[in-house]
This record gives C-alpha cells, sequence and structure tokens, in this order.
C-alpha cells in the first residue's frame, strides 16, 4: 500500500483547483455572501510563522462556509509601500519597485503552496498605479469633504527613518518601526481630521459585539474621551480670557493658579516686553524638545515658571498667578489648567515644590468645614463644598454642573469635552508612497489634482540617498507643473502618504478589483460588505483598525457605500512563539513555512497549527507537535486505504443497528455536532481538530464483524469534517472514497438529532468502600447530573442520612 505523500498530493490538488477555479467567485452571485478576510502582507519577501497561522485560520472559515452553502469572497492582495523598499534602494542600489515586485511574486509563490482558497483574479497591489490612483482619489474625497488639511505643526519626527510619524505609530516614545526615539519638528505637514469622528468612532464600539472586548477597549482608551468644561479666566490688566479644561469645575474655588503649556498662544503675548521675557523663552526652548511621554510621565520633574502676569478666578474673584509647566500639553483640552493643589495629587506637588497656596474645597462627609484648610496631602474623593459662595454644602458631583450652569449665565463656562485622539498626519517624506495630489499655485493656493489628472504618477529613476527627505522634491520634472486652474506654473506637494491610507481600503478594492473610473463599485461593494470575518493579528488594533473604521463612516457619509462599520467579526490571533520567545528570523528562532511545507507537507503544517491552540492564543512552536499532525494524517490516510473497498458507501437504516453499529453511528453524529459548533460559534479549531480524531480512533477499534456501512459512512464524513484544515489530503481521500473532485464544493455533514439520543449505563454506587445500590443513567451524563441523582436515590438517601 502506498504511504502517505504529501510532496505528491498537494501540488497535484493546487493545480486541479486552479485549473477549475475552484475558488473563484463572482459579483452576481445569489445570497447567502460571505467575505472572509486577512489582513494582506508586507511583501518583506518571505512569509513567517505568524503570516501562516493567519492564513491558515481565515482558509478554515472561507472552506467551511463553502461547504456550509455560502459564496465565499476570500481574496489576497499585498501592502505594497513603505519603508523597507527605499531602505533597499539607499543601501543597495535596488529599484523599490522591482524589489517590492519581487518579493510580491516570491510571498505569492510560498501562500500558493499552502493550499489557501484565494480568489487570486482579485489580487491587489497598493503600490501600482491602477490602486494608488484610487488611494489619491480617496484622499481628494478628504479634501472635499473638508476632513484633509495643512497646517504648520510639531510633529512626531522619527530620525531612523528619516520621516514623520502618526501619534499611533509612536509607542512609549519610541518609533513603531524602528524603535529610535522620536523627536519633534515643526513642518508643514497634511492631516486628516478622524477627531470630527471621534464620538462616532467611540459610540459605535458597543455595536461591534463581533470584536474582542479588549480590541474596544484599546480603542476607547486611545480615543480616550473625558467629559468636562471649559472655563474662562479673565486676565488681569489685559482684555482677554484664558480657557481650561476641567473634569473637576466642582473644585473652581481651590484653583490658586493657573499653568499654560509653554506653546500656548497667550504666553508670548503675556511676556513680552517685560522683565520675564528672557527666562521664559529659556525655558520653552528647552521644554519644547521633550517628548510628550518624557513630559507626562509620572517619574519626570514638574517644572515650571511664573511669566509674571495675572488671572481672576471667576468664582472667588481672587487674584491668581499665571504660571507655564513642563506637564501641560498644547494640544490637549486648552493646553491650559487650573492648578487645584488640595484636590489633584500632580497638582499638589507642583504647588508644594513652588510654594503656591493650596485651599481645600471638596469637604469628605464627617468632617466639619474649616478644619483643615492646609492639608497635608491631596483629597481627591467625594464630598460637599466648602469656600464655594452659594455653592457651599452642595454634594460635589452636583456642583460640577452647577457651577457651570451658573457661570455659563454670565458667559464664564460651557460645558465641554476633550479626546485623546489627535488628527491623524499623513504627510511622509519619502519616495515610496502614493503621492499627495495636491499642486500649489502662487496665485491660487492650494489647488486639488483633478480627478481625471489621476494618478499623479510616481517618477521612476529617482536617486536615492541616505538622509535626504522627500527624494521627489529634488526630481524637478515633477514637481514643476501647471496650475490646473489658471494654467500658470506651479509645484506639486512632494509628500506622499501614510501607507496606512492605503491599507484603509484595500478590502473595497477586492470587490471589484478591475473598476476604472472609481475606487470600486459602490453596489458589489454593499452586496459583499461588511466584512464577515477578518482575522489579523492584535498589534494593529488602534492604526490600523481605528482608520478603515474611520474611511468607512466618511465613505458612509458620502453616500458610497451603506454600512458604517467595516468588519463585522474581528478574529484577533495570537502570536507563534518559539522557545519562549516571539518567533522571529533575527531573534534567531524563526522556522520558515517553506521549510516545513518541504518536510511534512502544508496539511501538517496547517494542521499542526491550528490543533496547537484556539486562534487567538498564543501557542508554542514544537517539532514533537508537528511530527504527531504528521503521524495523524498518515493514520488517516491508511484508514482509507484500507477500506477503499467499502466505497462507494451504501445508505443504511441507523434503527437496524448491532450495538457496535449504534455506538459508531453515535460518535459521528455527536463529532458532526461538535465541529460544526466549534468551527461556527468560537472558532475553536483545536477542539473540532481533537472531536475528529477521537472519531477516527473509533473507526480504527471498530470490530470487524460489525455493519461495514457504519464504518464506511463514518470514513468519508471524517474526509469532509477535515476538508478545511487538511484541503490537499482531504481532497485525495474524498477520491479514494470513489467520489469526483471535488470534496470542497460538497455540503458540509449535517447530524441527526435522532443518532445523538444516548442509551442509558448502568452505574454501582457506592459507599465507604462498599456497593449499596445501582442505577441506570444516560451515558452522556455529566459528573454534576450524575451526583444529583445518586443523592436523589431512596437508598442512598437512607444511608447517608
Ligand atoms: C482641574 C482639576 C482639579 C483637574 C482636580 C483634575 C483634578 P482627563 O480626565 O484625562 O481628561 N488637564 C486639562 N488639560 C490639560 C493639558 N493640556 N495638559 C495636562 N493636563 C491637562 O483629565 C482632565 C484633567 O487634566 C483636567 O481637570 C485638568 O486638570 C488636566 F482636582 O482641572 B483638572
Ligand atoms: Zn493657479
Amino acid at each position: 500500500m502506498p504511504e502517505y505523500d504529501p510532496q505528491i498530493i498537494e501540488p497535484k490538488w493546487q493545480r486541479f483547483w486552479e485549473e477549475n477555479h475552484l475558488y473563484q467567485v463572482d459579483n452576481d452571485v445569489p445570497q447567502p455572501r460571505y467575505y472572509a478576510l486577512e489582513q494582506f502582507p508586507y511583501p518583506s519577501g518571505d512569509l513567517h510563522m505568524g503570516h501562516m497561522r493567519v492564513y491558515s485560520i481565515g482558509d478554515v472559515i472561507a472552506r467551511f462556509h463553502r461547504m456550509n452553502g455560502y459564496h465565499v469572497l476570500h481574496p489576497m492582495g499585498y501592502d505594497a509601500f513603505g519603508l523597507p523598499a527605499e531602505n533597499a534602494a539607499i543601501e543597495n542600489g535596488a529599484d523599490p519597485r522591482q524589489w517590492t515586485l519581487h518579493n510580491i511574486a516570491r510571498m505569492r509563490g510560498q501562500q500558493q503552496r499552502l493550499g489557501l482558497s484565494y480568489d487570486w483574479s482579485r489580487q491587489v497591489i497598493t503600490c501600482l498605479p491602477d490602486y494608488y490612483r484610487f488611494t489619491q482619489w480617496l484622499f481628494l474625497l478628504m479634501y472635499k469633504r473638508g476632513l484633509a488639511y495643512r497646517k504648520k505643526q510639531a510633529v512626531n519626527w522619527c530620525p531612523g527613518c528619516q520621516t514623520v510619524l502618526a501619534n499611533e505609530q509612536v509607542e512609549d516614545g519610541r518609533c513603531w518601526r524602528c524603535d529610535s526615539l522620536v523627536e519633534k519638528r515643526e513642518l508643514e505637514q497634511w492631516s486628516l481630521r478622524i477627531t470630527a469622528y471621534a464620538d462616532r468612532l467611540l459610540d459605535d464600539l458597543d455595536k461591534l459585539d463581533g470584536w474582542p472586548e479588549r480590541v474596544r477597549t484599546m480603542q476607547r482608551n486611545w480615543i480616550g474621551r473625558s467629559f468636562g468644561a471649559k472655563i474662562h479666566f479673565p486676565i488681569l490688566d489685559q482684555e482677554g480670557t484664558i480657557a481650561v479644561f476641567t473634569t473637576r469645575s466642582d473644585t473652581l474655588a481651590g484653583a490658586t493658579y493657573l499653568v499654560l503649556a509653554p506653546e500656548h498662544p497667550w504666553v508670548t503675548r503675556l511676556i513680552h516686553g517685560t522683565p520675564y521675557e528672557a527666562a521664559v523663552e529659556a525655558f520653552i526652548t528647552r521644554i519644547r524638545n521633550e517628548s510628550e511621554i518624557d513630559r507626562t510621565a509620572e517619574t519626570t520633574a514638574k517644572e515650571g515658571l511664573f511669566i509674571g502676569a495675572w488671572a481672576r478666578n471667576p468664582l472667588t474673584g481672587e487674584r491668581i498667578p499665571i504660571w507655564i509647566a513642563n506637564y501641560v500639553l498644547p494640544d490637549y483640552g486648552t493646553g491650559a489648567v487650573m492648578g487645584v493643589p488640595a484636590h489633584d495629587a500632580r497638582d499638589f506637588a507642583f504647588a508644594s515644590k513652588y510654594g503656591l497656596p493650596i485651599v481645600s474645597v471638596i469637604q469628605p462627609e464627617g468632617l466639619l468645614s474649616d478644619e483643615e484648610v492646609h492639608p497635608s496631602e491631596p483629597y481627591v474623593g467625594p464630598g460637599r463644598l466648602i469656600r464655594s459662595g452659594a455653592f457651599d454644602g452642595m454634594p460635589n458631583e452636583e456642583a460640577k454642573k452647577a457651577i457651570v450652569a451658573e457661570l455659563h449665565r454670565l458667559g464664564q463656562a460651557e460645558e465641554a469635552k476633550s479626546y485623546r485622539l489627535r488628527d491623524w498626519l499623513i504627510s511622509r517624506q519619502r519616495y515610496w508612497g502614493a503621492p499627495i495630489p495636491i499642486i500649489y499655485c502662487d496665485r491660487c493656493g492650494i489647488v486639488p489634482v483633478p480627478e481625471d489628472q489621476l494618478p499623479v504618477l510616481l517618477p521612476e529613476g529617482v536617486r536615492f540617498e541616505p538622509g535626504v527627505l522627500s527624494p521627489l522634491a529634488r526630481v524637478e520634472t515633477f514637481v514643476q507643473t501647471l496650475c490646473p486652474q489658471c494654467g500658470g506654473p506651479a509645484r506639486r506637494e512632494t509628500d506622499t502618504m501614510d501607507t496606512f491610507m492605503c491599507s484603509s481600503w484595500y478590502f473595497y478594492r477586492y470587490v471589484s478589483p478591475k473598476e476604472e473610473h472609481q475606487p470600486f463599485s459602490s453596489e458589489a461593494v454593499n452586496q459583499w460588505m461588511p466584512v464577515d470575518a477578518y482575522v489579523g493579528g492584535i498589534e494593529h488594533a488602534v492604526l490600523h483598525l481605528l482608520y478603515s473604521r474611520f474611511f468607512c463612516k466618511v465613505l458612509y457619509d458620502a453616500g458610497l457605500v451603506a454600512f458604517d462599520e467595516p468588519f463585522t467579526q474581528l478574529v484577533p490571533q495570537g502570536m507563534v512563539l518559539n522557545k519562549g520567545a516571539k518567533m522571529s528570523k533575527s531573534k534567531g528562532n524563526g522556522v520558515a513555512p517553506d521549510d516545513i511545507v518541504q518536510q511534512y507537507g502544508a496539511d501538517a503544517g496547517r494542521l499542526f497549527i491550528l490543533f496547537a491552540a484556539p486562534p487567538d492564543r498564543d501557542f508554542e512552536w514544537s517539532d514533537a507537535g508537528i511530527e504527531g499532525s504528521y503521524r495523524f494524517l498518515q493514520r488517516l490516510y491508511r484508514l482509507v486505504r484500507e477500506h477503499r473497498d467499502l466505497f462507494p458507501v451504501q445508505p443504511y437504516d441507523a434503527t437496524q443497528l448491532d450495538p457496535d453499529g449504534r455506538q459508531l453511528h453515535r460518535k459521528l453524529h455527536q463529532t458532526i455536532r461538535k465541529v460544526t459548533q466549534d468551527i461556527s460559534q468560537r472558532n475553536n479549531f483545536n477542539t473540532a481538530i481533537a472531536a475528529v480524531m477521537e472519531l477516527v480512533n473509533a473507526c480504527y477499534a471498530y470490530p470487524q464483524e460489525a455493519e461495514r456501512r457504519v464504518l464506511a459512512t463514518a470514513i468519508e464524513q471524517t474526509v469532509l469534517l477535515m476538508a478545511p484544515f487538511i484541503p490537499h489530503l482531504a481532497e485525495e481521500l474524498w477520491t479514494l472514497c470513489a467520489h469526483e473532485p471535488s470534496v470542497h464544493q460538497q455540503p458540509w455533514p449535517k447530524y441527526d438529532e435522532a443518532a445523538l439520543q444516548t442509551d442509558e449505563i448502568e452505574i454501582a454506587i457506592q459507599l465507604n468502600g462498599r456497593v449499596r445500590a445501582r442505577m441506570r443513567v444516560p451515558s452522556d451524563a455529566d459528573k454534576a447530573a450524575i451526583e444529583a441523582a445518586v443523592l436523589r436515590d431512596q437508598a442512598v438517601q437512607q444511608l447517608i442520612g
């Protein structure tokens, strides 16, 4: 008998699937439809185990739904712009375009060897003009809708990547890509007004019940909405007020000073021509170079300086000094805070350090007023107001609203919200990205490139040198252009877009990848989307997933799509570890999918990955594990081979079976139920596979003389149940069961409720080591049910009292 040989089986069926366009799906198919999506890769050139895991998970979901009668859209593409190609160009003169396309060809080959059921006819590559012209189109859509704007601003500058970063791309003060310490720089930059969608991005998280709670929490924290008030403090001897944002308006009477961010616009006006000017300016220069993380870290010393100006507390009428300090951030709230040292730890430390007055205005229940005028530590709990005039005695929660209402009447305050979320800065001073389709004209100003002139093509043959900013700025033929409005000489924008813009809409493009006049066909997109299941790494929880949600809402508002959330179910995948650390080539603990495929075959590799853990858990790579999977496949192969004479299966009457037949029949239907539920309800592929393994054991243990037709049926159904996990071997075995391919077009097995009805078994009940009673219980009763039945038994009750 021939042995299981994946090196023969796998290429054979891959060819068959391709020749028969098995996974291609048309847009005009009837319902039901299912869109299974995996995060598309950056084409680094080599597939790693993390990729193999995402794709294996997505492929099970796709194949399972196909067998369950859905028309499944399951596409793949490449997130092909980005720095590595440009760095390769700088380091060894590669052409970024060729470097990228070469890597894509390599990776695609590696993916194809895994037997993934993609509709390759829909492939999308973001660095090709037929794609990026629509990335530009979408930028212009944002521009037209007032959501793209340019301004000079302090930006996160990564000295390693030589480009700016969005806030989402700075992690603990370091670049998300290269780990360099991020600096601040002032540049004219394009941003997208994602903050205009902050409330919707936050509130709609509640309806995303197909998303894991931890991802939703990460997004909530990232958006970071606080409810509070803006309170306007009049400045002494000047026209004007300074607004602060506070979540504790109830403590207003205890505000004994104001603190502005060094960057606050009032600062230069207030110090101009005063003796404070020089010292304050020196201080500002120093603080500006500290990163946001340093400025706000608990461990950083709070540093401040009085700037020689005064304001009036609108509640008490008292004169309070105006300071600047490192810990007040220019772009949170209003960039100014009221210092309430008696009720805030940070303010307490600051006031203590600089000798500023500390006045209690919230009294905990039970304490008499005026008892502790100068507290030795801040009181941050609830209580009643004191020293707050008309508000004395009021519970502080109530006072929050009452004080703002009263000041609002006088035009001195209003309720306000503040967000941690910042606008999304998308300008990158790099070559290998989609050019921002904007032209600057001396006469007309900022002029968007007209739609019919898209794409703004990346020029070829550009020279790359280390440390050069915006390589496009040095290509005169690119820069020099004519103004689309007045026809006069004009200059092109030379920055390119953050690649996260390319990846915020690729899943719409898959739906109609050949569309020439628009990014996608709205009609087709509305039929296929939102995406039913999106599989990918958790590291994108606040980057890619937040940006994609923002894009979707903009498209919805523009009437281009009929839904405002792009992904119904999110399946985050855990990491693949090796020797306790995340598997990676650079750490030297990588295992290449290609090597696994060569040694054991794609099916064994897929099976091991899916069997090792549920998708969202990390798991440890193990050679023993992959060996075990391979041996199971051999065993399965032998089972089918050895029983070839039983096929094609003959029907049997389940009510007329001998006990062994009945038992296997029941086991089969229990397995079908478990596998179906584990896949469809929880993506618990590991327990589904374990159940099939048990069924295979039962088939092996099946007595020679028992009803053969039951065995044949169980074997054949096993092949169907395994098809989503081990697509090649399942196809091979399906033909050994005397069927025509393809197993992947068969309906998913159904279980028979009647078959699940279990028999009773007799159990003996021992008390103190002696059998005292016997009773019959259903054979699938669990421990609790049996215990309850035993305790209800009369004989037992008498004996145990
Ligand atoms: C007075 C006060 C008294 C405050 C008190 C707190 C406690 P969240 O909840 O994070 O929104 N704040 C406002 N703008 C700031 C800025 N640009 N830089 C640094 N701190 C700023 O925090 C809101 C609180 O953070 C505000 O409420 C303000 O301090 C401070 F007992 O105002 B509070
Ligand atoms: Zn012009």
